[in-house]
């Protein structure tokens, strides 16, 4: 039995050394160790031994099965180590290989007119007020001089949570909130989404970008907002761009007109992005109506506003050759990167 023994751990311990791989070593494993294995085949027959033999044969049968449990265990571990070496090996990290280049997003062509149209008033002392997309029937109605029967509701029908509560359909609103919490001089610009319920096309879009100016202080005159006028669209399109008022009524504002500037694509001549007129509508102007300074318990006999709103959309689709203003919105990232 003893020569068996050896012959048994010698076999394993030369199958274990030349294991190339794990499941070699646990294919030894099973053939030796395992419930039918040869050693513990060999152990059930120690019972059929003299008991005199028993101790010493049994302990030599431990010390076989230890040694090769100890070399199973430790080729196991060599293998493992060897092949987790060849994974770190294969999977090697070449920073010199090129990257892709990462994908910048661009600013949207309003978010870019807009934060140029903020940077130019702010620059000349003008405040940013902000204004809430939820407005009331008042601010965006009463108090600018637009009772519930008037006429001009039509043209800036919205959307209505109830009679009171609407989504703005102007910025002109935050005007009103100001000039209720602050007395002149005031300059303050406003800007962001308005609403309104308009048939989309290809200039008209039911959320669409304001960008509002009032100034309140003594003595202003339209000689006052057409010098801020002129600045802005030579701060906006170029140098020579001149501009045109023609009269035009918004109940806020008394005398109010409608402006527009040389169109900076032919320069005045004449191209099809003016349809041949030479000039672009930019904007609606006016000195605030009295009425509405009352409104915000403003004294009229002392102080004069002025005030002009624009439409970012517009202004971007001018600015950019946009021919529809659906383009702004359909989140196209081949049409938005070109405008850096
Ligand atoms: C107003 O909203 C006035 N609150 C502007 C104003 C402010 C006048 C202060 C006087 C003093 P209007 O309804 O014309 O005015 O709209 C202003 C601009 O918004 C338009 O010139 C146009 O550029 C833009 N606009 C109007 N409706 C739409 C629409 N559905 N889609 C895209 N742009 C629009």
């Amino acid at each position: 039995m003893q020569e068996k023994l050896r012959e048994i751990t010698e076999n394993a311990l030369k199958k274990i050394k030349d294991a190339k791989s794990i499941n070699e070593v646990y294919a030894v494993n099973t053939a030796v160790l395992g419930k039918n294995g040869e050693l513990s085949l060999l152990m059930r027959g120690l019972r059929d031994l003299r008991a005199e033999e028993r101790p010493q044969v049994g302990a030599l049968m431990n010390k076989c099965r230890d040694d090769i449990n100890n070399a199973l265990h430790l080729r196991e571990k060599e293998l493992l180590d060897e092949a987790l070496d060849e994974k770190i090996a294969s999977e090697k990290i070449d920073v010199t290989t090129p990257v892709k280049p990462f994908q910048y997003g661009t600013k949207h062509p309003i978010e870019q007119i807009q934060q140029e149209l903020i940077d130019y008033f702010v620059a000349q002392g003008f405040e940013v007020k902000d204004g809430t997309d939820v407005e009331t029937d008042y601010y965006c109605f009463e108090a600018l001089n637009i009772p519930k029967d008037h006429p001009a509701r039509d043209a800036q029908d919205t959307f209505y949570f109830d009679p009171e509560r609407i989504l703005r359909v102007h910025t002109s609103a935050t005007q009103v909130r100001t000039m209720e919490t602050q007395q002149p001089p005031i300059k303050m610009i406003s800007t962001g989404k308005v609403y309104r319920v308009d048939e989309i096309d290809a200039t008209h879009s039911p959320i669409f970008h304001q960008f509002e100016i009032l100034v309140v202080d003594e003595h202003l005159t339209m000689g006052d907002l057409k010098g801020i006028l002129e600045g802005l669209v030579k701060y906006l399109f170029g140098e020579k761009t001149q501009i045109r008022m023609r009269p035009s009524f918004f109940p806020f504002t008394e005398p109010s007109v409608e402006v527009d500037a040389t169109c900076p694509y032919c320069g005045g001549k004449g191209c099809s992005i003016c349809k041949n007129s030479g000039f672009i509508e930019l904007l609606g102007a006016g000195m605030v109506n009295p009425k509405v300074l009352e409104n915000c318990n403003i004294d009229s006999s002392k102080y004069t506003g002025l005030a002009a709103g624009l439409g970012l959309d517009r202004m971007a689709m001018i600015r950019y050759g946009i021919t529809d203003i659906r383009e702004l919105y359909d989140n196209d990232i081949n049409f938005l990167k070109q405008f850096k």
